[in-house]
């Protein structure tokens, strides 16, 4: 079984070569940023901040169980082979992506596939659903209209998605906030590659390895119970992160 402690990151390790306690170097979530620090042995899986059937029904035990240990671990494991002999080696998660250029397959695909899902753990909660928390419901009814419209583009982006991708909430570098989609593993973080960039806030996974055990091809379906899981404060407190 998980543990159910929030997941933490290192932010101080060092590269210099001197093996650093992960104890003493730790810091929590809730520290300025999110910026995820590549260590002397790459980069680490996250714990999950719940067990896996903790969103059932909408989401099964079984989905959650080979999607995080099987699927983002693999893209863990693949990014940390593809770093080994890259120019990227020691560089922070963001800046990797930031820089990326679409012949970096490995690594574009990897890396992407880390960073979107160790954001997609986080903004779903058992707990979560509801109308959106905070300010980012202020910039929601600002920038998109109405919540109601929000779900229903939101939605809709994530319906149309063909084949595999992730359609995402972001803000602009002026914290207004727009609704856009990316293929496979790509998202708005990578300056170099996708055509509108933005810092993603929240962001629905439509490969059919997130949904297909339970909802088959009911795509729709899923994203729609998508809904009651969303976790508003994590999603606020990304929204008005200084990144
Ligand atoms: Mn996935």
């Amino acid at each position: 079984m998980m543990k159910k402690r929030r997941f933490i990151k290192l932010a101080g390790a060092t590269i210099a070569g001197t093996m650093v306690s992960p104890f003493i170097s730790c810091t929590t979530r809730k520290d300025k940023g999110t910026e995820e620090i590549q260590t002397i042995t790459g980069f680490t899986l996250p714990e999950l901040p719940y067990e896996y059937p903790a969103l059932e029904p909408h989401i099964d035990a079984r989905t959650m169980e080979i999607h995080y240990s099987r699927h983002h671990a693999g893209y863990v494991d693949n990014l940390n082979t593809a770093l080994e002999k890259s120019s990227f080696k020691s560089k922070s998660l963001e800046s990797i992506l930031n820089e990326i250029v679409p012949g970096e397959t490995a690594i574009r695909n990897n890396g992407g596939g880390h960073y979107n899902h160790t954001l997609f753990w986080n903004i779903m909660d058992p707990k979560g659903g509801g109308d959106p928390e905070g300010e980012v419901a202020g910039g929601i009814e600002r920038d998109l209209g109405s919540i109601d419209q929000f779900r229903e583009s939101f939605s809709d982006v994530a319906a149309s998605v063909f084949g595999s991708g992730w359609a995402w909430l972001c803000k602009d570098g002026e914290n207004r906030l727009f609704i856009t989609s990316t293929p496979n593993q790509d998202n708005p973080l990578m300056t170099k590659i996708v055509g509108k960039t933005g810092i993603p806030i929240l962001g629905i996974d439509v490969w059919e390895h997130a949904y297909y055990l339970k909802y088959q091809n009911r795509r729709a379906e899923y994203i729609s119970s998508f809904f009651n899981v969303i976790n508003w404060q994590e999603v606020n407190r990304r929204y008005l992160e200084d990144l």
